[in-house]
């Protein structure tokens, strides 16, 4: 039996069907972007596997919905399936929510270096190079349990690399038992890594961050096993467009010119560390001072993003900056709430609703009839705690904004 080392590339949840989103409005410069940038996000996934000359790909599911994306789904990725055919290099695709193997149409021919993973139950195929037997890959397709059935794995009997391949969520302790090499994950948008050592279960995300939240490089992993079976995850980026959250802080000395150069010298080091990708940055300034009540209510916040967006917004590659939020600070003057003004009382106020967290906020008695009869009504209900602290605070920076005096600025 031999031990020889390989490498791999391992991908998912291309969700061609699913554009970008999450954004107030897209600029006209960057819209072909939006709308193609998961297309060419997982045409990079097969240009990376014939780059890096890999055994074979490992697919984890979610790759597109047919019904979604017409015939331009099936089409592109048979396409793609293709180039890969053509050097002998194969796939071994786990079906995900989106992606069950029923769901492809038969009109569409899937190459035959293509393996689908069926939903039934496990099925296995071993991997050859040149006649010897290098990995042997057992999976199943996701069938709509979310929990992965761990029990079904087992390791090869002959001591090969074993390679299982799932779509959905597990405890890591249940996947450590098992003595699989390597679990090959989807279902998750971001990369994480559930363990690493000895054996590893790996997440490779989506290749192509879509909304805010999923900020950071998005890619494919190139995953290399040495001969004593150790199995090394490394990400490839392949994100046409990038998320990032940048977050700034200031204090009460702060200029509106100090600021401005703060974001300025922040973009310049974005744009260096993250060559040749459109980036598209969410800012968060922290801290306290005046500055911070400008930018919360006044046209500075506006300024500021114009400012960016003329400099760096239309590159290539384009850095465009999204919006900028002020982080609410962690806690109000103390004084504030003792105080005998409208503002003294409305804390006050709202400090007892954050307190008795049984006491009904009534906002049911600000809201017509005919909207309560609509999706208001669960929306204000703030049954779930967490909401409803969320709610009273900013309901409480917000009565600081409007009832503060000028005076209260300086
Ligand atoms: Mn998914």
């Amino acid at each position: 039996m031999s031990n020889r080392s390989f490498r791999f590339v391992h991908a998912g949840d291309f969700h061609l069907e699913l554009p970008p989103h999450g954004v107030v409005e897209v600029p006209d410069h960057l819209r072909e972007l939006f709308v193609e940038s998961a297309w060419w996000a997982a045409q990079r996934v097969f240009d990376t596997v014939l780059a890096e000359e890999v055994e074979f790909l490992v697919l984890t599911g979610d790759l597109l919905d047919p019904q979604q994306t017409g015939p331009r789904g099936p089409l592109f990725l048979a396409e793609q399936f293709g180039r890969l055919a053509e050097r002998d290099i194969p796939v071994y695709w786990v079906g995900g929510r989106v992606d069950p193997p029923d769901s492809w149409p038969s009109a569409v021919t899937l190459p035959e270096n293509v393996h689908m993973f069926p939903r039934s139950r496990p099925e296995q195929f071993v991997y050859q190079r040149d006649g010897t037997p290098l990995a042997r890959l057992t999976g199943v397709s996701h069938d709509h349990s979310r929990t992965i059935h761990h029990g079904d794995f087992d390791p090869d009997p002959a001591g090969l690399f074993s390679i299982a391949v799932v779509h959905g969520s597990a405890e890591a302790a249940a996947l450590q038992s098992r003595g699989i090499h390597y679990w090959a994950m989807g279902g998750r948008h971001d990369r994480s890594t559930m363990f690493s050592s000895p054996h590893v279960a790996h997440y490779p995300g989506s290749p192509q961050g879509r909304r805010p939240e999923e900020h950071g490089p998005h890619g494919c992993t190139l995953v290399q096993v040495d001969e004593q079976h150790r199995a090394r995850t490394n990400l490839l980026p392949t994100d046409a467009m990038r998320w990032l959250s940048e977050r700034v802080v200031i204090d009460s000395e702060t200029t509106n010119d100090d600021l401005k150069t703060l974001l300025r010298e922040r973009m310049h080091t974005l744009v260096e560390i993250n060559q040749s990708v459109d980036l598209l940055v969410s800012w968060t300034v922290a801290g306290n001072g005046p500055l911070c009540t400008q930018l919360r209510r006044g046209a500075l916040a506006v300024e500021l993003i114009d400012a960016l967006r003329a400099e760096y917004g239309f590159g290539p590659p384009a850095a465009w900056s999204l919006s900028i939020q002020v982080e609410p600070a962690a806690s109000l003057p103390p004084e504030w709430y003792e105080q005998e003004t409208i503002r003294g009382d409305f804390l006050r106020t709202i400090r007892q609703l954050q307190i008795n967290t049984g006491e009904p906020l009534d906002l049911e008695s600000y809201v017509s009839e005919e909207h309560m009869a609509g999706i208001l009504a669960p929306a204000i209900a703030l049954s779930d705690a967490t909401a409803r602290e969320q709610v009273l605070c900013e309901a409480a920076l917000l009565g600081v904004d409007l009832l503060s005096g000028e005076e209260a600025e300086a």
